[in-house]
């Protein structure tokens, strides 16, 4: 049933993508040299990206940036515009429009707690930077394939979802884990305008989770997460279609039940739990067998799992009677 795709790595050299960070990072040595000023790290990182020229913001995780790229996740496709990807962005808190990237700016990004609790030893709280402090981070390709049919490539920066795991030690009868986005009706002008049922919820079973493609992102092409997607911290698992890649997270919660995902209560029959990719299930009002790659007119085939089988294909063995494509 299973089609077997080459990995990542087996593809030829030639298809590979270039080392984004380090010619990124060659590229800002190269402007360093060139000009008169002295620049510091965090001051560099922003360079290129529309917003901090915008904002002035400076993120206290900029000196974490870039990040060691781990070659095991590699793309056979161009990654995609860093000014595309940062201005082009799905996150109803600010609205359902694309454009939400200038108001996000006052998405308030420190302090920022993440709470661990539910089905665990101990719970906890931890800041954002004693966790990043924590944790292994590194940098991987990934593929993104939204519902809407439109896919990017990107490469995040942050941890497996795994390690996060690890450190909430959750009991053995924690079956999924439950991720909430922040709620702040001052700052999001969505959370104020819709009916929509905030906060924003997603969830994994322990299986997915634990699975070494479950990533939490925490910096995207070299440096921190830009606020519009998803600052701090935000998931990524790239064999589901995006929704399910929750944004600006504050909570872990380990559960016996299912958690009900925010798309989900809204309309089940479209957004299911499990939402993995897959051409040939179509969403009730559109094909889902091709995507418009961002910053082209191309429309490219969609593959199973997002082109992520050999990776996550078990975890769904004998699972037939479920929705697990929608
Ligand atoms: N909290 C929250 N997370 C979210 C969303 C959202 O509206 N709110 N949109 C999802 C959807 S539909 C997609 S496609 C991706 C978009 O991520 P990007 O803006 O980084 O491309 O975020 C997902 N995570
Ligand atoms: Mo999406």
């Amino acid at each position: 049933m299973l089609i077997k795709r080459k990995r990542g790595w087996e593809l030829p050299e030639s298809q590979a993508t270039p080392e984004s960070v380090y010619l990124q990072r060659r590229r800002l040595m190269q402007g360093l040299a060139a000009g008169p000023l002295l620049l510091g790290a965090a001051a560099l990182a922003g360079r290129g990206n529309p917003l901090a020229a915008a904002t002035g913001d400076a993120d206290p995780s900029a000196e974490l940036y870039p990040v060691k790229q781990n070659m095991r996740y590699r793309l056979d496709r161009e990654i995609t515009d860093e000014s595309l990807a940062t201005t082009y962005n799905n996150f109803y808190e600010f609205g359902s429009s694309k454009n939400i990237w200038r108001e996000a700016q006052d998405l308030p990004i420190r302090p920022w707690s993440v709470a661990i609790g539910g089905l665990v030893e101990k719970p906890f709280e931890i800041g954002i930077d004693e966790l990043l402090a924590k944790m292994p981070l590194e940098e991987r390709l990934y593929r993104h394939r939204c519902v809407e049919a439109w896919s990017m490539a990107v490469p995040w920066s942050g941890f497996a979802l795994g390690e996060l795991v690890k450190l909430a030690k959750p009991l053995s009868s924690a079956k999924y884990v439950k991720m909430v986005t922040l709620e702040d009706r001052d700052v999001m002008s969505g959370q104020r305008a819709g009916w929509y049922p905030w906060p924003y919820v997603e969830g994994l079973t322990m299986a997915e989770a634990t699975n070494e493609l479950a990533f939490i992102a925490t910096g995207l092409y070299g440096k921190p997460m830009p606020k519009q997607n998803g600052a701090p911290l935000r998931l990524a698992v790239p064999w589901k279609y995006g929704f399910k890649s929750i944004k600006s997270i504050v909570a872990f919660e380990f559960t016996e039940e299912r958690p009900v995902s925010f798309w989900e209560e809204i309309q089940a029959r479209e957004y299911g739990f499990w939402a993995n990719v897959n051409p040939e299930v179509p969403h009730p009002r559109w094909s889902q067998a091709t995507e418009r790659v961002l910053g082209t007119d191309e429309k490219v085939p969609t593959l199973l799992y997002n082109g992520y089988g050999d990776y996550v294909a078990g975890l769904y063995a004998g699972m037939e009677g479920e929705k697990l494509f929608m």
